[in-house]
């Protein structure tokens, strides 16, 4: 396994702490793009058997599929702003070709990612794959590199655990 993942971070003594607790019934939705398909289904393979190892069943979890990672941002969005689940997960493969399009899609696909989150207030973790080569993509959808799909799907579920302890914002 990769030195470069999720560890323990221990907390220094006398400090308070929020954490989430584990929830039994969260929802969570798996927004998931169809350009490179068999990387990215992999990685859903990867999102899905992670949330099922947090004790969620399959039909508490809801699959949306979009064209490519340009299209994930406007899904993850309206996912998130209907209200119906505690966390999204964004799946995509972006793999560099010869020409500059690469860097529009990835840089579109992580700022609206990020801004979903951000104007919903419902975590949407990213489980995009951005490479070179189409190898470094299969390292990341289950090979040496891990699954990054399982990382993102593990994120939403922490995430949504601690937005339901985290104080709300004074209005
Ligand atoms: N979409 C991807 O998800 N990955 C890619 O590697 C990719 N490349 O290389 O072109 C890609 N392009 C399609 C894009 O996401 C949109 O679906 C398309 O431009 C239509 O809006």
């Amino acid at each position: 396994m990769s030195q470069y993942g999720v560890g323990e971070v221990a907390v220094p003594e006398g400090c308070s702490v929020i954490a989430g607790r584990p929830q039994p019934e969260l929802d969570i939705a798996i927004v998931a793009s169809r350009f490179n398909a068999g990387i990215v289904q992999r990685l859903l393979e990867g999102a899905v058997a992670e949330l099922e190892s947090h004790g969620m069943l399959r039909e508490r979890i809801t699959v949306v599929l979009v064209p490519g990672a340009w299209e994930l941002p406007i899904a993850c969005r309206r996912v998130a702003q209907a209200g119906g689940h505690h966390g999204v997960v964004a799946l995509g493969c972006v793999i560099r070709g010869e020409t500059p399009h690469f860097d529009y899609v990835c840089a579109e696909a992580a700022r609206g990612i990020s801004e979903a989150a951000r104007d919903s207030g419902v975590p949407v973790t990213f489980g995009v794959v951005t490479t070179n080569t189409l190898e470094q993509a299969e390292a990341r959808a289950g090979g040496a590199h891990g699954n990054k799909g399982a990382d993102a799907a593990a994120a939403a579920v922490e995430m949504a655990e601690l937005m339901r302890t985290l104080p709300r914002a004074r209005t």
